[in-house]
């Protein structure tokens, strides 16, 4: 299986992110693209090749302009304001107030485009999350071009990411914009499946009214986890998309065999729908012994989840999105892919 991976990750290494009152070290770093990419290597999973670079086109497919702007300038804008340092947003809209005007203060836009003060933005971050977005792309070619499976090792991740909005370590939705790309070129349907720890809002915000692009997500119940504000199994999408959002929530504590029936339930749900080819938003926080996340798979599990995934039988691409237990990721991210390359 093809791996797609930039260098350019690297660019995206931000000091800090707020969790429990604290600031602390952020979780989404450099050494965790570097271990799956090692892992990758020791085992033989590959080749190992650049993205190919894609230009706006994609991106403006998904998301909206004025956001797209924002994220360009972000930096610069807060390094004028306050110097060299994380941008972090500190204060959000909430009911009763405007959102009508985009401030033009920078830290009024943070805040008016993001929805949590766990996702800075750096120097590098636009030419981290492009990088990201066009190995996403790349990958999505590899399947317009006959591949079964291909593997973007995207960081930043995107699963949280909206149309017009980042957070969760999030700022463009590689996996939306990959379902998008597949779509562009000729796939009637797209399915993306979700598969990490948190529940992919972004993508189910920017694919909530599509009825071609259906969007299944197993995650951790929103009611007791990040992100709060989405993710219940009664949010189906809306208009032209009504009933192609479906939502597993799963309790804290979940282990495979638990897991294991819902991703039997979401397989089910994609292969009634019938599409041309699926994109994985591939998260391993689901793994026991990840810092921030309260599922229970083992890391053997994540070999019968690529042997699952194997069973749908399409066409597939692999995105990655979260999993914070960095010395094992490298194997738990390898064993989804051997799992499924060898099923
Ligand atoms: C825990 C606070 C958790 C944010 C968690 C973000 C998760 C991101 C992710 C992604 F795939 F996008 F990277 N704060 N006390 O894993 O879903
Ligand atoms: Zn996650």
């Amino acid at each position: 299986m093809i791996v797609i991976y930039s260098e350019e990750h690297r660019l995206q290494s931000g000091r800090s992110e707020l969790n429990d009152g604290q600031l602390v070290p952020c979780y989404e770093k450099p050494e965790r693209a570097d271990i799956v990419r090692t892992r990758l290597e020791t085992v033989g999973i590959g080749p190992i090749l650049a993205p190919e670079s894609h230009g706006p086109a994609p991106l403006e497919r998904v998301h909206d302009a004025g956001y797209l702007g924002f994220l360009q300038t972000a930096w610069t804008e807060w390094v004028a304001e306050h110097g060299d340092w994380d941008a972090l947003p500190l204060n959000w809209v909430a009911p009763g107030m405007h959102r009508r005007v985009v401030p033009r203060s920078i830290d009024g836009r943070l805040g008016y485009y993001s929805f949590d003060a766990g996702t800075p933005i750096t120097a590098g971050t636009w030419r981290a999350a492009t990088a990201a977005a066009d190995s996403a792309l790349t990958g999505a070619d590899r399947l317009r071009a006959g591949d079964r499976c291909a593997f973007a090792l995207c960081r930043p991740p995107g699963h949280h990411a909206g149309r017009a909005f980042y957070g969760g370590y999030c700022f463009l939705n590689n996996a939306a914009i990959a379902a998008q790309s597949l779509r562009d070129n000729g796939a009637a349907r797209v399915a993306v499946l979700d598969v990490d720890y948190h529940h992919g809002n972004g993508t189910q915000e920017i694919l909530w009214e599509r009825g071609d692009v259906l969007f299944v997500s197993l995650h951790a119940d929103p009611a007791d986890e990040f992100p709060y504000f989405s993710g219940h199994a009664d949010e189906t999408g809306a208009g032209a998309g009504e009933g192609f959002n479906l939502n597993l929530p799963l309790p804290w504590g979940t282990d495979w065999a638990a897991y294991a029936e819902a991703l039997a339930v979401a397989a089910a749900r994609i292969r009634a729908f019938a599409p041309d080819a699926l994109v994985v938003s591939l998260g391993a926080d689901t793994y026991g012994g990840d810092p921030i996340s309260r599922f229970r798979l083992l890391s053997e599990d994540f070999l019968r989840m690529g042997a699952a995934l194997a069973g749908i039988g399409l066409p597939t691409l692999f995105v990655m999105e979260g999993g914070y237990a960095v010395a094992d990721l490298g194997v738990n991210v390898a064993n989804v892919l051997g799992g499924f390359e060898n099923a």
